[in-house]
């Protein structure tokens, strides 16, 4: 098989890639080491910035974000048993956020996708990029068992974090910044209209919890557990008095219970790998950058990515312009290093720390009240939630 360019990866970034490539007019491959129905149900993200809704509209694919997205004006901090609004529309002249699930993303590109865009074969797992400093490199991947070769003029690595793009860099063409940090989120989907109008982020001396949404009808929450947790051991009961303990406020609020249907837990860490182009191969979205998700800012990144590589893929393909590819990876990198900044911000301030003082609590603490007297101080909060400037 030949293509122009190879996408490695059916998540949110390698199927959004392939969805511009193909209204530009240039033909692509997306391999996808999983089925249809693993990565329409992996539960993720929810929280949208204004220009990731604007990136999937001019992709032609927001018809049912559109019509079911929720718009939210603000977001809600908890501690001391007080509750704060942030006021997102106030703070930032006029900006929103929506929530839409990662699930109903990839579910809309995959059916489109299907129906008549590129070829996207499902069962494909890549394992290896070969020569990705020549004119042709070369993507081996295995489907039913045999072993098969994809021939392309460019590789997107889009093959999430535990992908093997990053992989074929050779040693000392790249570098990788990590953190993990000493906590982990016990994540829930729970069958019950949400407690809340905006999303509630708690903090309190037995960790953070998180009230997020779907829809109207399912509730999604995460609890701050220790690193190595297993979800076994949490049955339903204990998760839903956790919670209601960490939300407690001194004001009249209940939480809802409902039936839980999934449970996982997540790690929590950041990595970056500078840079995210070596020769032809180039790295879009978890592939190259992932973030804790406590700031939303994961998958705003993979799709602020592939917007620029679309570009600057479409202007090398059409017209042999490579000046925006020479600089994908410094323009991305940039937007990338702050969102990994704010997104350590936050999760620094909200959780606890498993060998924290009094005086580390007494800091959060002086933060969080900072924010909530400071119009300056919640409007950079306000600014950074809601989406720094795109590179493009
Ligand atoms: P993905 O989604 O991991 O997709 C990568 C795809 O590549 C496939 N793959 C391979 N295919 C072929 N050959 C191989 N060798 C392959 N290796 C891997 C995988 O099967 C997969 O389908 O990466 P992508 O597309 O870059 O998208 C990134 C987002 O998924 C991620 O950043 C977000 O989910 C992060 N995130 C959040 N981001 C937000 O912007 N807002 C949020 O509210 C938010 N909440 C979250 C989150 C992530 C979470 N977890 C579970 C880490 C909440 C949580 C709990
Ligand atoms: C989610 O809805 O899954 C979600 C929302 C906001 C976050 C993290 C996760 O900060």
């Amino acid at each position: 098989m030949r293509t122009t360019v190879g996408i490695i990866g059916g998540g949110p970034a390698g199927l959004l890639l392939a969805r511009l490539l193909d209204r530009a007019g240039i033909d692509c491959v997306v391999l996808e080491r999983r089925t249809r129905e693993y990565v329409e149900r992996r539960q993720r993200a929810g929280m949208l910035e204004q220009g990731t809704v604007h990136a999937l509209r001019e992709a032609g694919a927001a018809e049912r974000l559109d019509a079911e997205g929720l718009v939210h004006q603000g977001i809600e901090l908890r501690f001391d048993r007080e509750r704060h609004h942030i006021d997102l529309p106030a703070l930032t002249g006029g900006r929103t956020v929506t929530i839409y699930a990662q699930t109903e993303i990839v579910k809309d590109l995959v059916a489109l996708q299907l129906a008549d865009g590129p070829p996207l074969l499902f069962g494909a797992e890549v394992f290896a990029v070969e020569r990705p400093e020549s004119e042709a490199p070369v993507v081996r991947f295995l489907r039913q068992g045999r072993e098969e070769t994809l021939i392309c003029d460019w590789v997107a690595g889009c093959d999430g974090f535990h992908g093997i793009s990053r992989d074929a860099f050779p040693a000392g063409a790249g570098r990788s910044y990590a953190h993990e940090y000493p906590y982990s989120w016990l994540g829930v989907l729970a069958q019950v209209p949400p407690s809340c109008e905006e999303l509630i982020y708690a903090r309190g001396e037995r960790g953070f919890a998180l009230h997020s949404m779907r829809s109207p009808s399912v509730s999604r929450l995460y609890l701050q557990v220790p690193n190595g947790t297993d979800a076994g051991d949490w049955p339903d009961e204990r998760i839903w008095d956790e919670l209601d303990a960490r939300f407690a406020i001194d004001a009249d609020w209940t939480l809802n219970r409902g039936p839980i249907t999934a449970k996982s837990v997540t790690v929590m860490r950041s990595h970056v790998h500078e840079p995210m182009r070596h020769g032809r191969l180039l790295l879009a979205g978890d592939a190259a950058h992932i973030v804790p998700p406590t700031g939303a800012k994961g998958l705003n990144l993979a799709v602020s990515d592939v917007r620029v590589l679309a570009r600057a893929l479409t202007d090398v393909c059409l017209s042999g312009d490579a000046q925006l590819l020479d600089s994908y990876s410094e323009l991305c990198l940039k937007r990338v290093w702050q969102a990994t900044r704010f997104s350590d911000d936050m999760t620094k301030m909200l959780h606890t720390q498993p060998n924290g003082d009094a005086f580390d609590h007494r800091m959060q603490l002086a933060r969080l009240r900072r924010i909530t007297a400071s119009r300056h101080a919640a409007a950079e909060l306000a600014a950074n939630y809601a989406g720094l400037p795109l590179p493009l």
